[in-house]
């Protein structure tokens, strides 16, 4: 009597995604079992419609930029902003803040191929002092702002399948940089199965299949499915301060931002910085059929042509750079994790993804021969109501690590917090040596809890009994 096939392999095999288990056979049973718990993951119905509408397109077809405009911001006061409406952004950001409604959150799911470095990103250590790792500068944001306000936001850190046993293990290891520990929670992000050109889904092994992280948009739905939007409901918060983990830089509970959120009564708002020339790998705010859009760097239409165009004046036409800085509503975040009309579309991105060949031997390929599929989350921009793009002094937001030399490298982002330090120096009085371009001569550090902007150091600086002397390797706590 034939035994029948176990429902899964059934499923994939009416899906003309049999290959999956093509040696399914031949695996100890432990090997089975493993390669049936990674099939369990993938929705064969969404693969299928990505195959249809992704996969099939003209690789070159794009969506059309017909009426695209560049889209409305709040510029800073210094820019010509309504110096009263940053204030009282920033007191309701405030209230805020003292009444526990804004929650942290870090997307640390990225593979940091680029930067080159092994393990996890957030463990990079980033500061020119006392090296300390990007997890830990944002631990001590969040600690300073509970110091200011009264209340810590609790944080959560979405990791991926790779690194997430070992970023929990270093959080461990450091006591959670003094945060508490029942108030971090890491939410581990979705993975997508790579496909071949042919729409089939590829193995990396016998028994694995090349599965990889669904995109920082995964993000809407781990939130959701991990009971994360559950938890801020019961604390009484509704706001989500999202983050990358690359940005050292980056004001994690900005006060003025979450006041400009709230006022407004937006579901989803982001912040801009005039883009350093046309070429500058950011998203791109846009408006397109009457909706707040962001159009990636690497949009073929807008590579072509939209980033060089320029106004009479001479400035960049596309001039408001997307940094990855948003506020979230967590209803909103929840509307758009629980799809339907409002799912996040998926963007195909072509590589070369190690696979087996029909007998089960490893192919390394020379050129792309398979897509994978990832969510953004700037997508949902477009579905939420009364979105809001207030610009930011990109000198004390943003300066990401990326890239192991050259631009947004460790090097780059040394001198823009050596250059930051200087400037709160200046600010608070005290003369020190600078080049052209603000960079002092030796090294400073300034720790979040001695001050997150030019106020809070000043203030800490003028309680210090004794002043230090300014010297290479100060380091203020
Ligand atoms: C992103 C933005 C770009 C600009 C820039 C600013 C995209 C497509 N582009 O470029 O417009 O705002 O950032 O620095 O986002 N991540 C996950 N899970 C994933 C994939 C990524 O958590 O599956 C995280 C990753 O850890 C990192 C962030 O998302 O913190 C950005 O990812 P990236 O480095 O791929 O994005 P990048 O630099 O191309």
């Amino acid at each position: 009597m034939a035994v029948s096939p176990h429902p899964l392999i059934a499923a994939f095999d009416r899906h003309g995604q049999g290959q999956v288990f093509a040696f399914f056979a031949r695996l100890a049973p432990d090997a089975q079992a493993r390669l049936l718990e990674q099939a369990a993951e993938i929705d064969l119905d969404e693969i299928a419609r990505l195959n249809r509408t992704l996969l099939a397109a003209d690789r070159d077809a794009t969506a059309s930029l017909e009426g695209l405009a560049p889209a409305p911001f709040e510029p800073l006061p210094e820019n010509g902003g309504d110096r009263a409406a940053w204030a009282t952004a920033r007191t309701a950001g405030e209230g805020a803040l003292r009444a526990g409604r804004v929650a942290a959150f870090t997307v640390a799911g990225g593979q940091g191929t680029r930067l080159g470095y092994d393990g996890p990103k957030g463990t990079f250590p980033v500061t020119p002092v006392r090296r300390k790792p990007l997890f830990q500068v944002f631990a001590e944001k969040i600690l300073a702002t509970g110091r200011q306000f009264g209340r810590t936001p609790r944080w959560f850190v979405m990791t991926n399948h790779a690194n997430h046993t070992a970023t929990e293990a270093f959080f461990t290891e450091h006591r959670f940089f003094d945060l508490d520990p029942a108030r971090v929670n890491f939410i581990r992000q979705g993975r997508m199965p790579a496909v071949g050109l042919d729409g089939k889904i590829l193995l990396e092994a016998p028994d694995a299949i090349a599965l990889s992280p669904d995109g920082h948009g995964g993000s809407l739905r781990v939130l959701d499915r991990s009971g994360a939007l559950d938890l801020m409901a019961r604390e009484g918060a509704d706001t989500i301060s999202y983050f990358q983990v690359d940005n050292p830089l980056v004001r994690c509970l900005d006060p003025e931002f979450i006041g400009w959120h709230l006022r407004r009564g937006s579901e989803m708002s982001s912040k801009m910085v005039t883009k350093t020339g046309p070429e500058e790998k950011v998203g791109h705010f846009c408006t397109l059929g009457g909706k707040t859009v962001v159009i990636e760097y690497s949009e073929p239409q807008m590579k072509r042509e939209k980033i060089f165009e320029r106004e009479a004046d001479g400035t960049l036409r596309y001039r408001a750079g997307s940094i990855a800085i948003h506020l979230l509503d967590r209803e909103f975040v929840r509307r758009m994790a629980r799809g339907g009309d409002h799912a996040l579309p998926f963007h195909r991105a072509d590589k070369k993804v190690p696979t087996l060949d029909a007998a089960g031997r490893p192919v390394k390929p020379e050129k792309e021969n398979g897509v994978k599929f990832e969510m953004f989350v700037f997508d949902a921009l477009p579905f939420a109501k009364n979105p809001v793009v207030i610009e930011t002094r990109r000198a004390d937001d943003f300066s990401p690590v990326k890239n192991a030399d050259g631009a947004d490298s460790p090097a780059t982002c040394r001198a823009d917090q050596l250059r930051q330090s200087a400037r709160w120096l200046h600010a608070a009085g005290v003369g020190i040596e600078t080049d052209a371009t603000g960079l002092p001569p030796f090294a400073l550090e300034v720790s979040p809890l001695f001050g997150t902007d030019e106020e809070t150091f000043a203030a800490s600086w003028q309680k210090l009994p004794s002043k230090p002397v300014v010297h290479d390797g100060l380091y203020l706590e």
